[in-house]
């Protein structure tokens, strides 16, 4: 489909027409948060902002990315069997990790150069999947330079997987919950995804009802000052699942072996949720723990500990409170299946009380909402919403509200007024609609 700007760009920048097109969505995540990397489900919908790149070929073996965002300088790199990084927090790291890591997958003989133009209507920095949606759309850009069809010679869960793994070589711990869902959300139904096994389920969301988006307004930039915010999460649920295990060891079976807190649930043990609950409450001890403590419970040394954490990862002043972290992935876990029960049975105020609930639980257990967040959440509470939390990472970024779809406007219109004052910045508040996934267009 032409754009002219993004033609205009191309045809000014690299002599030629685009040869093709392709396109990401961003995501809300409905529930579910910070439980992908432990192998938990998520319950995300794509929504109608999205990532697109026009492509076409680049000679010998230079990779050209340009953005329409002034913001994003002009970036080139060689196409080769080993592809340094930028610099940290450079946005053509994510063009470099998914280049490498489809050239590491389909063993490429050759490395052909790739001419890209970006354009984006997704916020990026506000926890919508952004990172995710580009990493997607040059993906798909890529695969057509190589000749490799989408659900012909790689499935999308296969592909969300790599650029999962890739996204993680950028220095962020995360799972696999934006990849996928970008790549196998529909216009229709929000998903529940599975990791382990890998399952999609895809659910209806209420077709009276509307979700907002509203933009707090703090950037939560997870490649700048979010990045060790963003992976203590991870880190503790390392450590979480080392002291685990080695409970289990210890009081059930020498042989049992944990990848993620996940597998409490699923694999062998397959344990209830009463019974998860019980094992942490004897696995991890109420106070906070730093390096030392948990790597003496763990019995292996601090430098042992650590590299099992991501990468330069500071020790946090003051210890990880893996007590309450695990109560929310314990407690968002069961809100996963009550919200999926609610939005299948039409139930707007179960949907509404999950949502609610869990943004309590982001805030004090997990410790990743701010006060931003809260205001926001307090202020759709007051303002008619059913239901209302942060989404994504958290730190600054965006909250959703479920309302019903006839109260929008007065909905838009209370929180214009009472937490942006009167003004809020172009597309802060963001009715939202599931999108198709992502694809050539
Ligand atoms: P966002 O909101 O895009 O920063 C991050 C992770 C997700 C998930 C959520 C929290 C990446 C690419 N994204 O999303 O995997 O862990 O936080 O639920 O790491």
């Amino acid at each position: 489909m032409a754009n002219p700007a993004i033609d205009e760009t191309f045809i000014s920048r690299f002599g030629a027409s685009p040869g093709g097109y392709c396109q990401a969505p961003g995501r809300i995540n409905l529930i579910g948060e910070h439980l992908d990397y432990n192998g938990l489900p998520v319950l995300p919908m794509t929504i109608d902002r999205r990532v697109r790149v026009a492509y076409g070929p680049g000679e010998g073996g230079r990779i050209r990315i340009e953005n329409l965002d002034a913001r994003f300088a002009p970036a080139q790199f060689v196409n080769a069997p080993s592809i340094p990084e930028s610099g940290q927090g450079a946005w053509d790291n994510y063009a470099r990790a998914v280049v490498r890591e489809l050239n590491a997958h389909f063993a490429a003989g050759d490395f052909p150069g790739l001419h890209m133009v970006v354009e984006a209507t997704l916020p990026d920095g506000a926890g919508l999947g952004s990172s995710s949606a580009l990493m997607v759309a040059v993906a798909l850009a890529y695969l057509d330079r190589l000749g490799i069809r989408i659900d012909k010679d790689i499935s999308r869960f296969e592909l969300s997987g790599l650029l999962a793994r890739a996204e993680r070589g950028t220095g962020i711990a995360g799972g696999g919950m934006d990849q996928t869902i970008a790549l196998a959300g529909d216009e229709v139904h929000a998903v529940k995804i599975d990791f382990n096994p890998p399952r999609i389920e895809r659910i209806p969301c209420l077709g009276s009802h509307r979700f907002v988006v509203c933009n707090s307004m703090v950037e939560a930039r997870k490649t700048g000052a979010a990045r060790h915010l963003y992976n203590e999460g991870p880190a503790a649920c390392r450590v979480a699942r080392a002291l685990v295990e080695r409970y289990l060891q210890a009081e059930w079976d020498p042989g049992i072996e944990l990848r993620d807190l996940g597998d409490l649930w699923f694999g062998p043990l397959c344990l209830t949720h009463e019974e998860a609950g019980k094992v942490f409450d004897k696995a991890i001890p109420a106070e906070p723990l730093g390096f030392e403590d948990a790597a003496r419970r763990i019995g292996c040394s601090v430098a042992e500990l650590r590299a099992t954490l991501p990468r330069d990862f500071p020790e946090p002043a003051r210890g990880f409170r893996l007590r309450a972290m695990v109560r929310h992935v314990r407690t968002e876990f069961r809100r996963v299946e009550w919200m999926r029960d609610a939005l299948i049975g039409g139930d707007a105020e179960g949907a509404g009380e999950s949502m609610t609930a869990s943004h309590k639980s982001c805030a004090s257990d997990y410790g990743v909402s701010c006060p931003e967040l809260d205001a926001l959440v307090r202020a759709a509470l007051e303002a008619g919403a059913i239901g209302s939390r942060m989404t994504g990472a958290g730190f600054g970024g965006c909250t959703i509200s479920l309302v019903e779809e006839e109260m929008t406007g007065r909905f838009v219109q209370g929180m214009a007024d009472s937490y942006y004052g009167g003004a809020p910045p172009p597309n802060a508040i963001l009715p939202v609609r599931a999108a198709p996934g992502a694809g050539y267009c």
